[in-house]
């Protein structure tokens, strides 16, 4: 490292690690007290009162049909397309996301087709879906990667010309709302991720939902074995179900949603107005329609304009204590599982590997202090065109 960086790194280390997430928690005295309900209670599991009271309050805040409240959003995704009955043929989606979306593709024995996307969103380009449906072709899976919708209404009109389904992976967009409506409503089916390192979470847990009354009876009995009456299985079922620690703990968490979203809301501004205009780093823009829930700060780093490449920046970072993550780094279609793929092949997913081999998510969670968020600027700053020798 040249001396010019190692300057830096001594000038602006910080003391203790700050972490590209921590949990908005809530107060441990109010946890204690639903405790002692469930204690009380002895009712753990199996659609409990806390249960029921959190599926209700989530359908009024998103403003939808129906909520079916899960262990965790992989489950959940894995469910949905059990759901709408696709276990087999092709499924076009995004190769930059989470493993889990590809994977529950594969555990269903459905073959992933992957698209590449939108360097605006970042999410899959509906403009060159079309091209990859073939006969086999049962669905669309969209990601609202960092929490930005896809462009749910090309996707609409895609998949009903061809008679698709539409599944959102919306893991990332619980708070979110485009023209006042929820994000976690299109599609026939909509993931929701409540993993501890969501703006939302139930340390691990998630959601289905739909607007289909029809769905969300077969998504309640599929997460429950299959059950749909003592002595009525309607078929193989899985064990999805959420249980009534962490659905007291999500009551709990909504209270505090607003204080977490205003909090991530006022970094994200900071973040934006003193990275905007430093050479090489770009980050995504604020669009007037869409009330986002700032779940993440990516930035795109250009190496040759900013001087250093992201992964060399992300090491710099690492070094003062600041712990950005790639996400999402590798994608999907690189993973050895999927590599073989004939939409796998790099060629076909210019944009996609640009931006996953550019993109570097940097802090932001409420109490993350505004003066750290200052010093991460700071440092990026001052990291600029220092040359890695
Ligand atoms: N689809 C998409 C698009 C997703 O992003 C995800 C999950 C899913 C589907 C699947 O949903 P779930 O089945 O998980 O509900 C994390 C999460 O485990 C994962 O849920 C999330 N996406 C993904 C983006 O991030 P890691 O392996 O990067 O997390 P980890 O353990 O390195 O944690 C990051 C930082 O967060 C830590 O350095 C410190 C902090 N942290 C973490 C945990 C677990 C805490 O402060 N407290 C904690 O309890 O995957």
């Amino acid at each position: 490292m040249c001396t010019a960086i190692e300057r830096i790194v001594n000038e602006h280390r910080l003391p203790e690690p700050v972490y590209i997430t921590r949990p908005n928690m809530p107060l441990l005295n109010d946890y204690i007290r639903l405790l002692e309900e469930i204690w009380q209670n002895k009712y753990l599991t199996n659609q409990g009162k806390f249960h029921k009271r959190f599926e209700a309050s989530l359908a009024q805040y998103l403003d939808q049909k129906h909520v079916s409240l899960f262990c965790n959003g992989t489950v959940a995704l894995l469910v949905a397309l059990q759901a709408l009955r696709i276990t087999s043929g092709e499924v076009i989606t995004t190769p930059f996301t989470f493993p889990a979306t590809s994977h529950v593709l594969y555990w269903n024995r459905i073959t992933p087709v992957f698209c590449d996307i939108d360097p605006e969103t970042l999410n899959i380009d509906s403009s060159r879906i079309e091209e990859l449906i073939t006969p086999d072709t049962r669905a669309i899976l969209g990601v609202h990667v960092y929490g930005t919708p896809c462009d749910v209404q090309a996707i609409r009109t895609i998949a009903k010309r061809h008679g698709l389904k539409v599944i959102y992976d919306a893991a990332h967009a619980f708070g979110t709302f485009l023209k006042g409506r929820s994000v976690a409503g299109f599609g026939d089916i909509s993931m929701l991720s409540f993993h501890a390192t969501k703006p939302f979470s139930t340390a691990e847990g998630g959601a289905l939902v739909t607007d289909s009354s029809s769905l969300k009876h077969r998504i309640d009995s599929l997460k429950n074995f299959g059950i749909a009456g003592e002595e009525k299985v309607i078929g193989p079922g899985i064990n999805g179900k959420m249980s009534e620690f962490s659905a007291a703990y999500g009551l709990l968490q909504m209270e505090i949603l607003e204080e977490e979203m205003h909090g991530r809301a006022k970094l994200a501004s900071i973040y934006r107005e003193n990275l905007r205009g430093i050479p090489g780093l770009t980050f995504l823009e604020q669009k007037p329609e869409l009330s986002g829930n700032d779940a993440y700060f990516p930035i795109l780093v250009t190496d040759t304009v900013y001087g250093m490449s992201r992964d060399d920046l992300c090491d710099a970072l690492r070094r003062c204590n600041i712990v950005a993550r790639k996400y999402f780094y590798p994608l999907c279609s690189r993973y050895s599982c999927y590599s073989r793929l004939p939409s796998a092949r790099p060629e076909f997913l210019p944009v996609a590997e640009r931006v996953s081999k550019s993109v570097l998510c940097l802090p932001l969670y409420g109490t993350l202090g505004e003066e750290t968020v200052r010093t991460v600027c700071e440092i990026l700053s001052k990291l600029n065109g220092k040359v890695v020798s």
